[in-house]
C-alpha cells in the first residue's frame, strides 16, 4: 500500500497542464466526440485572448461553432467562402486598421482542404505580400465536413471515400510547411493537440509577430480516420514520437528550430494499426511509409542542425 500514494500523486502531476483557465470556447458545440479540431481551437484561443477575430471558410469548424445566432466561441467569426480564408483575413485586418483598431489579431482558420488545396492561392498571395494575419490550418488529413474525401494533406496509404481500399492514396502528403518556408514569412510552426503547452506557446509567439504567420496544427479526426475517439490525444502524441509530424519552427524561411527530438524514434506501425483508414495496408506499404518518414526526418535534422 505504501507505494500507491506517491504513484497516484505522480500520475495527477503528470496530467496537469499549465494553460490559463479562461475558456473562450464553450460546451454545447457540434464537434464529434474526440474531435482534435475542437481542442485545437480551444488551446489557440487561450493563447490569443478576447481581442481576436476569426475568418472561417467552409470546413468542419463552420459547423462546430453552431447555427446563427448561437456560437460556441466568445470571439467574432466571419464565415467566408472556401477559397478565401487568407484574402478575407487580410481584408478584415486592413478594415480594422482603417477604423483605428491595431490590436485585434485577425486569424484565418481553415482545414487542410481549405489550405493545402483550395485556399492555397489566397494564402500564397497573402504570404508574398506579408499581410499582417495569423493563418492557422488544423489538419485532419481529408475533407471531413463533406464526408471524408482525399485532400493533398491525406497521407500515403490512407483510405478515404475517394481513395477506396483498392485504390488507396498512392501519393505522399504535400509538404505545406516547405511551401510556406519558401515564402520566407517571419514566423511559422507545426504544432499538435497532443502537446498543448507547445501549441499554446507557439500561438502566443505568433500573436506578437508582425506580418504573415502560419501555424500548422495536427488535429486527429476519429470519425474520418475510423478510430476510437479516446485515442485522439494518443495519436497526436504518437506522430511526434514516430516523427510522422515533427514539431518545429521556421523564421524567415531559414532558421529552423526543432522543438521535440524523441529520445527513441518509434516505428510507424502501431500508429497505423490503430486506425481503420490504414487497415488494408501490407508490410510493403508500411515499409514505403517508414522510409518516407525517415527521409523527411533526416532532412529536417539537417536543416535544424545547420543553424
Ligand atoms: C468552393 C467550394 N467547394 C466545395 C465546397 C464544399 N465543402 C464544404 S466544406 C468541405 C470540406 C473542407 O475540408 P477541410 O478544409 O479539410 O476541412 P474539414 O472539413 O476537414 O474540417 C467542402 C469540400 C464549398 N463549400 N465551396
Ligand atoms: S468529422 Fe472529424 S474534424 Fe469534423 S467534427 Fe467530426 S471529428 Fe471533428
Ligand atoms: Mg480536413
Amino acid at each position: 500500500m505504501k507505494s500507491e500514494a506517491p504513484l497516484k500523486e505522480k500520475k495527477e502531476k503528470k496530467m496537469k497542464l499549465s494553460l490559463p483557465a479562461e475558456e473562450l470556447m464553450h460546451s454545447g458545440n457540434l464537434a464529434c466526440q474526440g474531435c482534435g479540431a475542437g481542442l485545437a481551437m480551444r488551446y489557440v484561443l487561450k493563447a490569443l485572448g478576447q481581442k481576436t477575430a476569426l475568418c472561417i471558410p467552409a470546413c468542419c469548424w463552420s459547423v462546430i461553432d453552431g447555427p446563427f445566432p448561437y456560437s460556441t466561441l466568445d470571439v467574432p467569426i466571419f464565415h467566408c467562402a472556401f477559397e478565401t480564408a487568407a484574402a478575407s483575413a487580410a481584408g478584415l485586418k486592413a478594415g480594422l486598421e482603417m477604423v483605428g483598431d491595431t490590436e485585434t489579431t485577425v486569424v484565418a482558420w481553415a482545414g487542410d482542404g481549405g489550405t493545402f488545396d483550395i485556399g492555397i492561392q489566397a494564402l500564397s498571395g497573402a504570404a508574398e505580400r506579408n499581410d499582417d494575419i495569423l493563418y492557422i490550418c488544423y489538419d485532419n488529413e481529408a475533407y471531413m465536413n463533406t464526408g471524408i474525401q482525399r485532400s493533398s494533406a491525406t497521407p500515403y496509404g490512407a483510405w478515404t471515400t475517394t481513395t477506396p481500399v483498392k485504390h488507396f492514396k498512392n501519393r505522399p502528403k504535400k509538404d505545406i510547411d516547405a511551401i510556406m518556408a519558401a515564402h520566407r514569412i517571419p514566423y511559422q510552426a507545426t504544432a499538435s493537440i497532443g502537446y498543448p503547452e507547445d501549441l499554446y506557446k507557439k500561438a502566443k509567439k505568433a500573436k506578437d509577430v508582425k506580418g504573415t504567420r502560419f501555424l500548422h496544427i495536427y488535429a486527429p479526426c476519429p470519425t474520418g480516420w475510423k478510430a476510437r475517439p479516446e485515442d485522439t490525444v494518443k495519436f497526436a502524441r504518437m506522430v511526434v514520437q514516430n516523427c510522422i509530424f515533427p514539431l518545429y519552427e521556421v523564421e524567415f524561411g531559414e532558421k529552423y528550430t526543432l522543438n521535440i527530438k524523441p529520445r527513441e524514434k518509434k516505428p510507424v506501425d502501431e500508429y497505423l494499426r490503430l486506425q481503420g483508414r490504414f487497415h488494408h495496408l501490407k508490410e510493403d506499404h508500411i515499409k514505403i511509409m517508414q522510409e518516407e518518414v525517415d527521409r523527411a526526418w533526416e532532412r529536417l535534422l539537417r536543416r535544424a542542425e545547420a543553424q
